[in-house]
């Protein structure tokens, strides 16, 4: 077993140690650790050595909420696995793996309240999964379905953005207008993007904005070492990504109880030979965080449709074994349990896909319905093109084989 494990699963306990404090996000600056250039024991938090036995300070989480974590995090690498398969089956498009990512998704999403909001990438199918948003809404989507983005009430989960970086100015207006709204009584709004996001513009202009205007926002940088093809050595020349946020004048919460998370990651060290290292978040050595890395391509594109494959496919980790050891010794798991908790995630990933695929397909002209609240003219002429087109030729000429 190797780092890694560490690195999801006490991703996962510790982000949520570390971001929650009464059910809120509090106050904690992270930073990260370049890839290449640091020693990746300086400043390590561990709390679990690679067989489950304790080597740090266990975080205050009682056992019903590690199992969750535990399950959750099965769950999400299951459907991961699922949805990959189901693309290269020619059943679903374009599917963004997570693989890898879960312990971060996960912790940083059970660190929320009720009343926090998630801004996500087009990843974040794990900590979308924690705020209630359906496994069938999120295979939906990815099968071309709009509607599969539009969670139900009170999950508070926006809707998913592909252009990179673009959720973050977003998040920062949410969460300005809420501060307008009340000064006193609200959610944070978490939002995630990767570390190719902090190379845009929208980056720095949405962090900037939110340092002037003190809003309640966490940036949550998910640090997977890759934009694609280009290892994170490459993106940047700073030392670390989280340099990125100084200049926007972080700084801690008011009375309010949210704050902003200045949440920069990279503990894991990619080395050459594709073995990474991992490290955890240490809540007061201003380093660290939690710490994903992408163990397989950057995204599922349709059958037929070649991607280029880049870096980042390391040896497809798990991050919940070393949890599993954990609370086997603690007598919280047992075989029993732990089947049970993978038969249950078997059926809720099978019952979706079936659901899913049960789903009528939407109506095409729809797709002209989502951009704006009223239709542009460019838009109702591409609307009219269409159904024209549709009218000749049949909806049958435009299936992709
Ligand atoms: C504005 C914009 N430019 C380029 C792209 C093409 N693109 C899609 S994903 C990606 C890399 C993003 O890397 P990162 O932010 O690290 O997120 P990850 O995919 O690793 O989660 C790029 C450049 C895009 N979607 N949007
Ligand atoms: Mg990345």
């Amino acid at each position: 077993m190797n780092a890694a494990h560490s690195v999801g699963a006490w991703a996962a306990i510790l982000t949520k140690a570390l971001c929650r404090e009464s059910g809120r996000f509090r106050y904690a600056k992270v930073g990260t650790v370049s890839t290449l250039e640091r020693d990746p024991t300086e400043g390590m938090v561990r709390v679990l050595d690679e067989d489950g036995g304790v080597v740090g300070d266990v975080p205050d989480l009682d056992d019903d909420e590690l199992v969750e974590m535990y399950r959750q995090m099965r769950l999400a690498r299951h459907f991961d696995e699922r949805a990959v398969s189901l693309n290269r089956q020619g059943r679903m498009g374009t599917y963004p793996p997570m693989s890898g990512q879960e312990g971060a998704q996960v912790g940083s999403a059970m660190a929320m309240g009720d009343d926090d909001w998630m801004i996500p990438s087009y990843r974040e199918h794990a900590a979308a999964l924690v705020r209630g948003q359906g496994l069938t809404e999120t295979l939906r989507y990815w099968m071309g379905d709009e509607r599969g983005d539009s969670p139900e009430e009170g999950t508070n989960v926006f809707s998913v953005a592909v252009p990179i970086a673009s959720q973050i100015p977003h998040a920062t207006g949410m969460a300005w207008a809420e501060k307008l709204q009340s000064d006193s009584d609200h959610g944070a709004f978490v939002c995630y993007f990767g570390d190719g996001a902090t190379s845009e513009g929208d980056f720095h202009e949405g962090l900037n904005f939110a340092g002037v205007f003190d809003t309640p926002n966490v940036f949550f940088c998910n640090n997977n070492q890759w934009a694609i093809s280009v290892p994170r050595e490459r993106q940047t020349a700073s030392e670390t990504l989280a340099q990125k946020h100084e200049r926007t004048g972080s700084r801690g919460s008011r009375s309010t109880g949210w704050t902003h998370w200045r949440c920069t990651v990279s503990p894991a060290r990619h080395s050459r030979s594709t073995r990474p290292r991992g490290r955890t978040v240490a809540p007061d050595d201003d380093r660290g965080g939690p710490v994903p890395v992408r163990c397989t391509h950057h995204c599922r594109r349709p059958v037929g449709v070649p991607h280029r494959r880049g870096g980042g496919t390391v040896a497809r980790e798990r991050p919940d074994p070393r949890l599993e050891s954990y609370l086997r010794s603690q007598g919280v798991l047992d075989d029993a349990r732990v089947e049970a908790i993978g038969a249950s995630v078997e059926d809720a990933v099978a019952d979706a896909i079936d659901e899913a695929e049960a789903t009528a397909d939407p109506d095409p002209q729809s797709m002209f319905e989502h951009v704006y609240a009223e239709q542009t003219p460019e838009l109702r002429d591409q609307a009219e093109q269409f159904a024209d087109l549709r009218e000749r030729h049949g909806d049958d000429a435009f299936q992709i084989e």
